[in-house]
């Protein structure tokens, strides 16, 4: 795709498309639950589809319209042996969440997924399954994907996460839900709390005390109706995109802005950004509104208990980077290894490529601004945040950006080039 927009100023007011992490987990327990859930504002890019598609080879039915997704919920008992293979495609969510249900089930399935996943760690959520009774078998030793799950009877666990992860955590969430009696889960930093969220607004129990996540087993869900708020992880984008194209306003309306995934709202302040953030309504899940200006940037550091706010920004981030004043020091990101790419190699090689003046380290990267980025050919390396990246860079490239792979963005925002188009003054 070739990508020649000549530096524009941006402006206007769009809505990003609802959160992925919030509509896997509103299929999922909208599944679980007995009854009728209708979820509005649901994201239906690739990955979450995938989740759909699982849940109705166990049995779910599930109705799609324009404004709203249907789960006609069978509960726990309701679920089905499928009788073909659940394909998760790109997503890592997908696979590690169904992980934990599937688990418990009385059933056995089979779990497969595209190319990147195959070489995603799934060893962080089938030890600690393994550990509660579950029989999980896969390739190097149930590390990755083909996996193959055959349900039985699960024990309680207290669990320290080795590493912060809200998948690993939601996993685990989902055997202790099946499991008698009590599970604590203990995180080393806050992660995203949607699984913790959902269960309430379904009816259910979960208790939090300091770092410790407290589970009741054989807890039953009820149908609920659920509004899915913007992605923050999608409106960052075009936070950026506002930030450092000139003469620019854009207004992010409905974003999600719940504490665990807000780490971006904090880096902008401390960049120096000029944005303004009001919160709007709150249901479940806060929402409010972005707006985000032109902005004189400086550099900044961005580590330890900030970084599982905004593990997904991260390449954005980079790239804002790039256009501030002074050094940016990303540490303790480690984890960017192991999502559809490794990140910190892929954002810092493609950036690169356009004239950014950014080196990976171990456990992150450090960039130095102000750069004038130019044109180039770059790629997704088939991953949909590091596609969306190089699009946003060349906004204010000078001269044209081919930018290889770009389907991959369909995963998390198929609307995307709809709203960079309309948001060209
Ligand atoms: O679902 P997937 O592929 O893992 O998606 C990503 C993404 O960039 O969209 C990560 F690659 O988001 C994860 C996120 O990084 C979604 C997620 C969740 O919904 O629980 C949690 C984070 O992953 P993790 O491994 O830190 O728990």
């Amino acid at each position: 795709m070739k990508l020649n927009f000549g530096q524009p100023s941006l402006g206007g007011r769009i809505e990003v498309p609802g959160d992925k992490s919030i509509s896997h987990r509103s299929i999922m327990f909208g599944a679980l639950a007995n009854g009728k859930t209708v979820i509005r504002h649901f994201l239906k890019g690739e990955d979450c589809l995938s989740t759909i598609d699982c849940f109705r080879k166990l049995g779910v039915e599930i109705e799609e319209t324009d404004e709203e997704i249907i789960v006609h919920g069978t509960g726990w008992d309701g679920l089905k042996e499928p009788s073909s293979i659940l394909d998760t495609g790109n997503s890592g969510t997908t696979t590690r969440l169904m992980l934990g249900i599937l688990a418990g089930l009385p059933f056995h399935s089979v779990m497969i997924g595209d190319e990147s996943i195959a070489r995603r760690p799934m060893d962080r959520v089938t030890v600690p399954l393994a550990s509660m009774g579950a029989d999980i078998a896969g390739r190097d030793n149930g590390r990755f994907t083909p996996l193959s799950i055959r349900g039985s009877k699960l024990k309680t666990i207290e669990y320290r996460l080795p590493v912060a992860s809200a998948q690993v955590k939601s996993a685990v969430i989902f055997a202790a839900l099946q499991a008698e009696g009590e599970s604590v889960i203990i995180e080393p930093e806050a992660t995203r709390d949607h699984t913790e969220k959902m269960i309430e607004q379904f009816g259910g129990i979960v208790r939090r005390e300091g770092d410790r996540i407290i589970i009741k087993g054989g807890q039953s869900f009820k149908g609920t109706d659920v509004y899915v708020p913007g992605d923050i992880s999608s409106a960052a984008f075009f936070m950026v995109a506002a930030a450092i194209a000139p003469d620019s306003e854009i207004v992010l309306l409905n974003t999600g802005l719940n504490e665990t995934r807000t780490g971006i709202v904090d880096v902008f302040k401390q960049m120096g950004a000029d944005m303004t953030i009001e919160k709007t309504s709150f249901k479940g899940e806060e929402i409010g509104t972005i707006t985000v200006r032109t902005s004189k940037l400086k550099g900044t550091e961005i580590s330890g208990a900030l970084i599982p706010r905004l593990i997904d920004e991260i390449p954005v981030i980079a790239l804002l980077a790039t256009q501030a004043e002074g050094e940016t020091i990303i540490r303790d990101a480690e984890e960017l290894k192991v999502k559809e790419t490794n990140r910190i190699d892929t954002v810092v090689d493609e950036l690169k490529k356009l004239g950014a003046d950014i080196e990976a380290t171990d456990d992150g990267m450090i960039i130095r601004g102000k750069s004038k980025l130019h044109g180039g050919s770059v790629s997704s390396h088939g991953d949909h945040r590091i596609g969306m990246v190089m699009a946003i860079a060349a906004l204010i490239a000078d001269g044209e950006v081919k930018l290889e792979n770009p389907e991959a963005i369909a995963v998390s925002y198929p609307e995307f080039f709809e709203h960079v188009n309309q948001l060209i003054k």
